[in-house]
């Protein structure tokens, strides 16, 4: 009979620092009551533990889906202890109150994305019920419960503990404690709705969209600060089923350097994201989240020197991103490159993010600079989802997948492009895709010659990417991320003039007749493509 003893209940799936948590419980003064596998557990190491089910005389049942599920753990965890009606209902049935619970949940996101997969009755066994309930009745009661569920807060709970003589006083800690377990369950919940979406989307090949409303989101670090200095910042971790595997900036490793920033990972995301879709050895250089410098080739060190080329003023100060390994020949390269516009200027890069380095090119990239910051990324797969904030709300969409390999680029021009114009214009359109609205790019020999990004209006994106490219543009392909509304004495002509040999654009207007006729007329070869790549 524990009653009247401090009890604290602890049923653990993770059971790391067990026995640290235990010791420091015990030397507090608690009883420690456990469920099945927690006390066996406990016993085996040493520890005095009364069973669950020795507290509620009723003993597991439903193969443990029922284990806590009971008025004894319940409301000792519940009861008011200041509110006497509430401390007269245990005492009259031989309740204990639980002062302290320690709940680790089912691994329900470990299961169902363990390679190889688990069953959907796996998956649904895997469903914690009675751990929720017990966080959620702590949490909600954590004026005189103590709530841990993550076991990095071990040591704050016991130090809380000892520094209180067993109370654990400060109620801003125990708000923290109830947050941060409110935060778990939610994010738990999350996973398992999206998984029962996700059930539905892999038998019927299409699903109810969105996915989950509820993304799973757990915090993974605080952020210096946001776009400007004055804004705070935070980063979260999505644990969506969707992106598991996926790769993502989110999930880089950092070698060296400065802390991550706001904006660092914007960049970094939009650099990598890029340079992952090409197939070659492909350096692209990313300032303000466009693409400045995208080159491919057989050599990386050329693909990277012909990145800088495109555009060495934007380039000073960018992220650089390959989609290769950085080895040691590449890394000298990137810390003695001098820009090619005056051949004197040292290049200063804020990241480099590549999906592997050599032992020895890590070691001279870390040479560099203190401040330099090394990321090694895994290459970001498909099938995500991409989500926006506006005011009040979240915009969700799928992820623009689709590459030049699910297109079908066809000539509507009377000039039929030459194969290696065709490839140009291909690699031109994957580069344009990834530049912000209105995109232009102009591209030769599996190189960005110039880009326009952002304007208001498709005639000046195109007239900057046009100056851009210089005399290096005659003869290139340039992609339009949309289709063009006039041709005549506007962008469609001002290219043709400039003198590109080809021009890729999804159509689509009704003036494409118009876009057609101006190629026509100056011996330039037009390719559609029916597929739009807007980026706002
Ligand atoms: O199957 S349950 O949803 N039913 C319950 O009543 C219950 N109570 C605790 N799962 C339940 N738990 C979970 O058991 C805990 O959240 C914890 O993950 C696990 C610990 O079980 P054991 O101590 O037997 O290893």
């Amino acid at each position: 009979e524990a009653t009247g003893s401090k009890l604290a209940l602890l049923s653990l799936s993770n059971k790391q620092d067990l026995k640290y948590l235990a010791g420091g419980l015990r030397d507090a003064g608690f009883t420690l009551v456990s469920t099945g596998g927690t006390a066996g557990e406990l016993q085996s190491a040493g520890f005095e533990v009364t069973k669950v089910e020795e507290l509620t005389t009723f003993p597991e049942m439903l193969d443990g889906r029922v284990k806590t599920l009971h008025p004894v753990v319940h409301g000792g965890i519940l009861a008011k202890r200041d509110l006497d009606s509430h401390m007269d209902s245990l005492k009259s049935r031989g309740i204990g109150a639980i002062d302290v619970v320690v709940v680790n949940l089912y691994p329900f996101f470990e299961t169902v994305t363990a390679p190889g997969g688990a069953s959907f009755d796996t998956g649904v066994e895997k469903i914690d019920i009675g751990g929720p309930a017990m966080i959620r009745a702590a949490a909600k009661n954590h004026q005189h419960v103590l709530v841990v569920v993550d076991p990095s807060d071990y040591p704050t709970l016991l130090a809380n503990l000892q520094s209180s003589n067993g109370q654990g006083n400060d109620l801003m800690f125990r708000r923290k404690l109830a947050w941060k377990a409110f935060q778990h369950v939610a994010a738990y919940d999350s996973a398992v709705a999206e998984w029962f979406w996700l059930q539905n989307h892999l038998e019927s090949g299409d699903s109810e969209f969105p996915p989950s409303l509820t993304i799973p989101l757990e915090i993974k670090s605080s952020l210096r600060y946001g776009e400007n200095p004055h804004q705070k910042a935070a980063f979260f971790l999505s644990n969506s089923l969707l992106e598991v595997g996926t790769g993502g900036i989110a999930t880089a490793v950092q070698h060296h350097g400065k802390e991550m920033s706001y904006n660092n990972y914007l960049d970094a995301d939009a650099a990598w994201n890029c340079v992952s879709e090409f197939k070659n050895s492909t350096c692209v250089i990313v300032k303000h989240t466009n693409p400045c410098g995208v080159a491919s080739g057989e050599d990386v060190l050329e693909a990277y020197r012909a990145a800088v080329q495109a555009d060495p003023v934007s380039a000073f100060g960018g992220i650089v991103a390959f989609n290769v390994e950085v080895d040691e020949i590449l890394a000298n390269e990137l810390r003695e490159f001098r820009s090619p516009s005056d051949g004197e200027t040292r290049m200063f890069y804020e990241i480099i993010v590549a999906p592997k380095y050599s032992e020895k090119g890590l070691q001279v990239l870390k040479g560099k600079s203190k401040a330099l910051r090394i990321l090694e990324a895994k290459k970001s797969g498909i099938g995500k989802h991409s989500f926006r904030q506006v005011g009040g709300g979240w915009l969700v969409q799928d992820s623009d997948d689709f590459t030049p390999d699910n297109i079908d680029f066809r000539v509507v021009s009377e000039q039929v492009p030459t194969p290696e114009q065709v490839d140009d214009a291909k690699f031109a359109w994957l580069c344009v895709k990834h530049v912000k609205s209105n995109a232009i790019v102009v591209a030769k020999n599996h190189r960005m010659l110039g880009m326009g990004s952002g304007q208001p209006n498709r005639v000046k994106s195109l007239e900057i990417a046009l100056e851009k490219a210089g005399v290096a543009g005659q003869g290139a392909a340039l992609a339009s991320d949309a289709f063009f509304p006039f041709a005549w004495n506007d962008a469609v002509e001002t290219a043709c003039k400039a003198g590109v040999s080809v021009i890729v654009q999804p159509g689509g207007s009704v003036r494409d007749q118009d876009a057609i006729d101006c190629c026509n007329k100056y011996g330039v070869a037009m390719l559609f493509t029916s597929i739009r790549h807007f980026r706002h």
